[in-house]
């Protein structure tokens, strides 16, 4: 794994929502390793994944499971590169269970917990491109970039309601 970031799902079924992650890393141009690796499916190589990643170039890790998600947790376990977790809506609890799974983790070992479903695989993204930003001068400057645009896009949309709806209003 020469790629920085590693992004770990414990199904196939998690893709849609991975998905938002990998494009907005894409976006700002950070490579990536997939993964599907289950804590409880697959546990021995999912250990063996966990614990190469110490010695690998691997400096974030992001991990996506629903129902009862110990997989961000257990990654944790394994490794002392920094986890982010994205808990995925599935299953009749809808994914509060994976929520609580994933975001009450016993101290010692932390779990960086993101929102539920999109907006935390897209959030997961953004912090993971933070923490490699502290050690690299392009990937700041692409941080602001994006922050710039995300603000310009908001206020065009802005613009366009402000001319729609205020001249009907007169
Ligand atoms: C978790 O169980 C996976 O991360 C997935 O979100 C959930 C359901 O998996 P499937 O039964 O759809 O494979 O381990």
């Amino acid at each position: 794994m020469s790629a920085p970031v590693a992004v770990v799902m414990g199904s196939d079924s998690d893709l849609p929502v991975v998905r938002s992650c990998l494009e907005t890393l894409d976006s700002l141009g950070v490579r990536y390793s997939v993964q599907v690796l289950s804590a409880h499916r697959t546990p021995k190589e999912f250990h063996r994944f966990a614990e190469s990643l110490d010695e690998s170039a691997v400096k974030v890790v992001i991990g996506f499971a629903g129902r009862a998600a110990h997989l961000a947790g257990v990654l944790a376990s394994l490794t002392v590169r920094p986890v982010i977790a994205v808990p995925i809506e599935s299953g009749t609890l809808q994914g509060v269970d994976a929520l609580y799974s994933t975001l009450q983790m016993p101290s010692g070992v932390p779990v960086a917990t993101m929102a539920l479903g999109k907006a935390g695989a897209v959030n997961a993204a953004i912090l993971a491109v933070q923490i490699l930003a502290l050690s690299d001068e392009g990937i700041h400057h692409r941080l602001f970039e994006h922050r710039r645009k995300m603000t310009d896009d908001v206020l065009e949309k802005n613009r366009r309601i402000q001319a729609d709806f205020n001249s009907r209003g007169g």
